[in-house]
């Protein structure tokens, strides 16, 4: 029988010996910002955010499900917020949940189509992600962003089609709020 993991329902924080614990640094996150000469500024060392996941069946168990949250720290590169590397799923018809514990963030949704939109997170904020969509959330308060997630087992993560043709739009800082922006600066939500 597979092991149990806790959480707790204040924080969205997992404990548990069958936690597993993963960061992500600054330095490996910089090409996705928009502005490379504030971003080759700024510390490589910075820890951006961290992953925990419960992951109960192999990797890619077709009809199994994984648990996991993810906790993003406030900052911005330039005026673009602190954000995740985003994906799709390796198969791409699989889709998620995520869900709002803790702080103010945007989730950031791409189809195949290459149309992006955003939904704004906030405690208790629970979001469909549907399948062939990309997905990335991005910090837009001043405290940690806290969201749960879970997903199916043999989804997989394509991280190479957003490095290689990122999203359609951004969200960025303007007039002390969150927009989503096009690459020519055009406002679209
Ligand atoms: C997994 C789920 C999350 C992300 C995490 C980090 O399918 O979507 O646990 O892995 O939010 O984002 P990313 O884009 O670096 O995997
Ligand atoms: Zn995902």
């Amino acid at each position: 029988m597979a092991s149990y993991v806790s959480m707790n329902w204040q924080s969205g924080l997992l404990s548990g010996n069958a936690v597993q614990h993963s960061s992500k640094a600054l330095g490996a996150l910089r090409t996705l910002f928009h502005d490379q000469e504030a971003a080759q500024k700024m510390p490589a060392d910075l820890i951006v955010y961290t992953v925990q996941a419960y992951t109960p069946v192999p990797d890619g168990t077709e009809g199994g499900l994984f648990w996991g949250n993810t906790t993003l720290q406030p900052g911005k590169v330039g005026d673009e917020y602190f954000m995740t590397k985003g994906h799709f799923h390796d198969i791409r018809n699989r889709g998620e949940y995520y869900a709002t514990f803790h702080g103010e963030g945007g989730l950031v949704l791409m189809g195949q189509n290459g149309v992006t939109r955003w939904e704004p997170m906030a405690p208790g904020s629970v979001h469909y992600i549907p399948g062939y969509t990309a997905h990335r959330v991005c910090n837009t308060g001043s405290i940690p962003l806290v969201f749960a997630a879970c997903w199916p087992a043999d989804a997989g993560h394509d991280y190479e089609t957003v490095e290689r043709e990122g999203f359609t739009a951004r969200l960025v800082e303007r007039n002390g709020g969150p927009v989503l922006v096009t690459s020519n600066g055009e406002e679209i939500g």
